[in-house]
Parts: structure tokens; sequence; C-alpha cells
């Protein structure tokens, strides 16, 4: 049987409808694939020092062998160039870089990098960095991490770093991934690095996140930054459960938390005033000038988008009892949620041209007999997203890219290795890669510019 007869017959979206130099890539972060968590020089970070806590990562792993990517990226290199994509999107790890986030720098991490860039470079790839995908180094965190304003200043400095030597050489760079995820699952739920509990830790997490956000963007403008600089954020559509009162009340404060407290800052140079007014004695510390600061332009907005959000003022609403088709992660599979959150925030903001810099779905997959993976869910989840975007495109949103989440099954935070997200399947005692599936209808439908796939 061929390769193609087991792909999906037809794929209704082709990439000859999109402009020639749009973006596609693949997405992964430092911490979930590196591994080498001690070697040459590599300072702890909070992800290394969260991992040893009891009862924190489903699996009770960690992140010290990862993928092995830090020894295998030749090979991975070879196997995102046999995707066709033209961009690859991976963050640096801060503490292998400058282990305890001041001071001396480690040119062996640095090495590391310089070598990853150039791969890609030689391979037609487009270098897409993340300077900060949570992996903050620890020494920071016991100076009081994200609350602490002095980490701001670090993070500018980490920044300029990073853009002296890489800057010339890579497409873009983002500040930092999902800061939602940093300061509410972090610092206020306490399920992610470090592991706080409390609420006016993480607003003043968030606002010093943005802080240097804007504080980096400056910098990295003063030294006269040619590559696209930018943020991305974990967005969803918020949906009420109910027209109850209780359920639209509860929606509209949600989405302020999710959505509206990091763009309403971004672009309107303000918090939103139904969230601040929640937050109450728990509103973080602003100084005169932050705001300002906080909104300077950027090149693109980078949005990961997975899954709406139903939201209910009583019992949290359920996708999977609900009869909803939901992934691995029990997160609802609804594509039509990105064409309405990309016009939504096309509509309410003056944004730059939009990169979805994740989308992509966590299956239980397999090795089959024949020694694929026939993941036709992710397949689906993936081909219908792109649909999903085009829509949003042909309703006037400019979009510069789309990048699946992820390259490889990788650790998936506190679900450890229990959750596969990658298009392409690792065998973690072996190390050995497959391309699933949804790899190879990636690859097709990347290489092909045509609608009869000629
Ligand atoms: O694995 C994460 C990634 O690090 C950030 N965005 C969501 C993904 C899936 O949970």
């Amino acid at each position: 049987m061929s390769t193609q007869s087991l792909l999906k017959p037809s794929a209704s979206i082709t990439k000859s409808q999109f402009p020639k130099d749009f973006i596609w890539g693949v997405a992964t972060s430092a911490f979930q694939i590196e591994g080498a968590a001690t070697l040459d020089g590599k300072g702890p970070s909070i992800w290394d020092e969260f991992c040893q806590l009891p009862g924190v990562i489903s699996d009770n792993s960690n992140g010290d062998i990862a993928c092995d990517h830090y020894h295998r990226y030749e090979n991975d290199l070879d196997l995102i160039q046999s995707l066709h994509v033209n961009a690859y999107r991976f963050s640096i790890s801060w503490p292998r870089v400058r282990p305890t986030g001041s001071g001396e720098w480690n040119e062996a991490g640095l090495a590391f990098y310089d070598r990853l860039i150039n791969g890609l470079i030689q391979r037609g790839i487009k270098p897409y960095l993340t300077l900060n995908h949570w992996d903050l180094p620890a020494a920071l965190q016991h100076q009081g991490g994200w609350a602490n304003r002095e980490t701001v200043y670090r993070f500018v400095e980490y920044a300029q770093g990073i853009h002296a030597r890489f800057g010339d050489r890579v497409a873009s760079i983002a500040t930092h991934n999902e800061p939602w995820v940093v300061a509410t699952l972090g610092h206020e739920q306490g399920i992610f690095a470090p592991g706080i509990k409390d609420r006016a830790i993480a607003a003043q997490t968030s606002h010093h996140l943005l802080l240097s956000h804007g504080m980096a963007l400056r910098a990295l403008r003063a030294e006269g930054a040619t590559c696209q600089l930018g943020i991305v954020l974990n967005l969803a559509p918020m949906h009420a459960a109910t027209n109850s009162l209780a359920d639209l009340a509860k929606t509209q404060l949600e989405d302020g938390k999710l959505l509206r407290w990091y763009m309403d800052p971004l672009f309107k140079k303000s918090y939103p005033n139904d969230v601040w007014a929640d937050l109450g004695v728990d509103a973080p510390i602003v100084h005169d000038g932050d705001l300002d600061i906080i909104a300077t332009p950027m090149d693109f907005l980078g949005i990961n988008y997975y899954s709406r959000t139903i939201v209910s003022a009583g019992e949290p609403w359920d996708a999977k009892s609900n009869g909803k088709a939901v992934s691995d992660m029990g997160w609802e599979i609804y594509p039509e949620g990105l064409t309405e959150l990309l016009l939504r925030v096309h509509n309410d903001y003056n944004v730059p041209p939009l990169f979805v810099t994740e989308n992509g779905g966590a299956f239980k997959d397999q090795i089959n007999d024949d020694g694929r993976v026939h993941d036709v869910e992710r397949t689906d989840y993936i081909e219908r997203h792109i649909a999903a975007m085009y829509a949003a495109m042909q309703q006037g949103v400019k979009m510069g890219g789309y990048m699946v989440w992820s390259f490889l099954d990788n650790f998936e935070w506190a679900s450890g290795y229990e959750k596969r997200f990658g298009i392409v399947h690792v065998n973690y005692e072996t190390q050995s890669r497959t391309l699933k599936d949804s790899a190879l209808w990636y690859q097709d439908f990347l290489q092909h510019t045509t609608t009869d796939g000629k």
C-alpha cells in the first residue's frame, strides 16, 4: 500500500490558496525537547526544580533527557527539512546561556544555538526564536522571580545578549510564550512552575512579563533590530454555557482575564476595568510610564490556539461529558473558534500581522504493525484549523504564518510524557523518531501548490 493511500483521501484546503510568502512551520520549546539538563554549564531552571517536587508531574518525569534534542538536533533538523516547512519555531533555554540569569554567560550554551540556527539556515528554514518559554533560571526565582521587578531588567539583558549574538540570523524574536500560563498556572493555581498559589503575585507577575516584553522591544529596536519582534499569547473564545445572567457575567470576566488583560495593555495602553476591579487589593503595582512601554509597537502577534472555553458559573463545563469531540487533553476540538478568535482580535485591536504560532492536538498514538502511526484525528484537526484560519483571512484578517504544535512528541509539562502532541513520534526508550501520518499529510500539503496535487 502506498504512503498516499493511507492518508486522508483529499485535502479541502491547499497551500496554493495562501500568499506565496506565507510562513509554514513547526514549533517546539527548549525545556520540552532538549534534555541535557546539567550538561555544558547549563544552570537549573524553575522547571528543573519544580519537577523534583512530589506529585506535580503526572508520570513523575522531568526534562533531564526529554527528546535528547541537544545531541540529536542535526537529525531533527533533517526531519524538519523533510517536512518542507519554511520556518521552525524554537525557544532558547535562558539558564543554558546565562546559568543564573545574571552575571556570566555560558559560551557552550550559546554555541549550541549557533549550531542550531546555522543548521536551519543551511537547510533553508527560517529561525523563529522565542526568548521565554517558561524556563526561568532558578537563581532568579530564588530572588522573587517574575514578581520581582529586578527580573524585568535581567530579562532585558538576556534579550540584548541573544539579539547581539543571533539577531542577524533569525527571522523573528518573540519575547514571551503565553504569559497567561506563567502568571495564572504558575503563580495563581500553582500547577506549573514555580508552583505558587497567590493571586496578587500572579497579577504582579503578569504585569512584569508584559513590562519586560515592552522594555526588551525598545532595547532591541535601539540596537537596530532587523528581525521581526513580537509576543505570543494563548487566546480562546469564551462562550457561556447558558444564557443565565450568572454564566454570561462569568464569561465576560473570564474573557477579560485571558484575552483583554493582555491585549488591552499591549494595544490600548490600559488594563481592563472589570478585571482590575475584580482583583481589588491583588491588583499589580504599575509605575508611571509602564503602560506606554508595554504598548511599544510590534511587528507581529503570535496566537496559540487549541480550543474554545465554555464558561459556567456553576460546576466547570466539561466538553466530553457534554458530547463534544475532544483531544487527549480533554479539550474540545472546535476549529471554528479559530476563525472567530482571529476576527475578534482583528476587529477589536489595531494589530500587526497575526501568526498562529501553535496549533495541534494530543491524541493517543501507537506505532502499528506496519511501522506507521495512523493519527487520523490529528491530521483532521490540523487540516480543519488551517481551513478555519483561511476563512478568517478571506474576511480580511492579515495572517503571516501557521505553525503546528508540535514537531516532536515531548515533555507536556504537568502531564509529563503521557500526552503526545507531535506530528513526529518519539520512542523515549530508543529516542527513535517516526513521522506520523499527520506529518506525511503536512509534508504533502506543503509540497503541492496546486489544487489537483500536481
Ligand atoms: O506544550 C504546550 C506548549 O508548551 C505551550 N502551549 C500549549 C502546548 C500544549 O499544552
